[in-house]
């Protein structure tokens, strides 16, 4: 295994096995009995204990491990988890008969909560996405995508990216922020959703990459959300700024948003149950990640499942996420995450663990830096009180997370 100089090193874990999925999603890339060094929040040496060079012991925090398994800090690669109010009232209007669709044509859905979330001063949702993110984090996330889109209104997506920013300060999370201005049509542009869009690319756009409130850009193609046309523009527009570009498609209908989000080099298609084998072949080609939000599915009793077989057999990267948002997936646990993709998607545990890793880092665009223990990679571990990696997918309730470091430093 490579090494850099010894003496730089500041902690060194031993007795530890190591989940490096650094091998692609059949393998959790397993070194038992292993060891892993850190030197300037980066991972410095990792192998087996057996084979650690020569170090300076006065020099080196050492940690015994204790049998335990280190795995890559979790990265929630979807969330929403910025916003005001909640839709418990839509849930019990679901639960008396009407539909996810319904309720969004009669006003309700996401424009309720962008009625909430204006209203809401940038403390007020500071203070409610705090605990969410908290949740994650206890459970070993040290990466998280946010994306706005509960404002629709110039002011209120600033404010929500903004807020997205300021948790990072709050919490050793890594945040990574989205700009979803195209993810409902605000009610003050009722049937003028090209007008909407014009305002999203020629005023929103143009803001927030100039302010740098946002690397990435995500449309919500459905026909509850923005038509293909309209979902074009918005990436070609995310594309004069140099923004990378993400996409919610296919969740509820085949529109071909995956594809054109392909044509685009988008670094994700995510939730894909109607998505066709033509669709999968685009992602394949253009090397996207598929982002699969089983919180969703389950949320919403959708039926029709993710075109997963394809998926493997085309070798596209799937990812695993929570995609938090107070309608259809209001659930703040990575863990249940990964029961869910076993469960309800049938991953195995080793591509359901790939999802919040390796493959949730490449769904961002920071494969080279996060989501696996490889040398040169950021130092964010987590170590967990668990006998094989599966346990982590398997059993869910009882939080297995030992001791978590972000960029080489404990945190939990
Ligand atoms: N798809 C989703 O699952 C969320 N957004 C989207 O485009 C739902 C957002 C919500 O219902 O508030
Ligand atoms: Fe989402």
């Amino acid at each position: 295994m490579h090494t850099s100089h010894k003496s730089h090193w500041q902690t060194l874990w031993i007795n530890i096995h190591l989940a490096t999925m650094n091998d692609g999603s059949n393998s959790y890339g397993v070194i038992e009995q292993g060891a892993l060094a850190i030197s300037e929040g980066k991972i410095a040496w990792l192998g087996k204990e057996q084979d650690i060079p020569p170090f300076d012991q006065h020099q080196v925090e050492v940690i015994d491990g204790q049998g335990r398994w280190m795995t890559p800090g979790f990265i929630d690669c979807h969330t929403h988890l910025v916003y005001g109010g909640n839709r418990a009232n839509e849930f019990e209007m679901r639960l008396q008969g009407k539909s996810y669709q319904e309720i969004a044509q009669a006003g309700g859905g996401i424009v309720s909560t962008v009625t909430a979330t204006r209203k809401a001063t940038e403390a007020q949702l500071l203070a409610s996405a705090l605990p969410r993110l908290m949740a994650l984090h206890r459970e070993g996330v040290t990466t998280v995508e946010i994306k706005s889109g509960y404002g629709l209104d110039t002011l209120t997506e600033i404010k929500m990216l903004k807020v997205a920013g300021q948790l990072a300060a709050k919490l050793p999370v890594t945040i990574k922020r989205t700009f979803l201005g195209a993810h409902a049509l605000p009610i003050e542009y009722k049937d003028q959703a090209d007008d909407y869009i014009d305002l999203v690319c020629d005023e929103m756009m143009p803001k927030i990459a100039e302010q740098q409130l946002a690397d990435t850009v995500d449309v919500f193609c459905e026909g509850i959300g923005f038509d293909l046309k309209q979902t074009e523009r918005v990436f070609s527009s995310a594309r004069s700024y140099g923004l990378a570009i993400k996409v919610h498609a296919e969740q509820l209908s085949d529109l071909g948003g995956t594809a054109l989000a392909a044509k685009y080099q988008a670094l994700s298609s995510d939730h894909i149950e109607f998505l066709s084998l033509d669709g999968v072949k685009a992602m394949a080609d253009a090397d996207m990640t598929a982002v699969l939000l089983p919180g969703a599915f389950y949320f919403l009793r959708e039926t029709q499942l993710p075109p997963i077989d394809a998926l493997r057999k085309q070798g596209v990267a799937i990812a695993i996420a929570t995609d938090v948002n107070p309608g259809s997936s209001p659930i703040c646990s990575l863990q249940l995450m990964l029961n869910m993709a076993c469960t309800l998607f049938k991953l195995t545990p080793a591509e359901a663990i790939a999802g919040v890793t390796c493959y949730g880092a490449k769904a961002l665009g920071l494969s080279a830096s996060k989501g696996q223990l490889t040398v040169g990679f950021d130092a964010d571990l987590a170590c967990w009180n668990i006998e094989q990696p599966a346990e982590l997918c398997y059993q869910f309730g009882v939080n297995p997370l030992s001791s978590l470091f972000k960029v080489g430093i404990k945190v939990l």
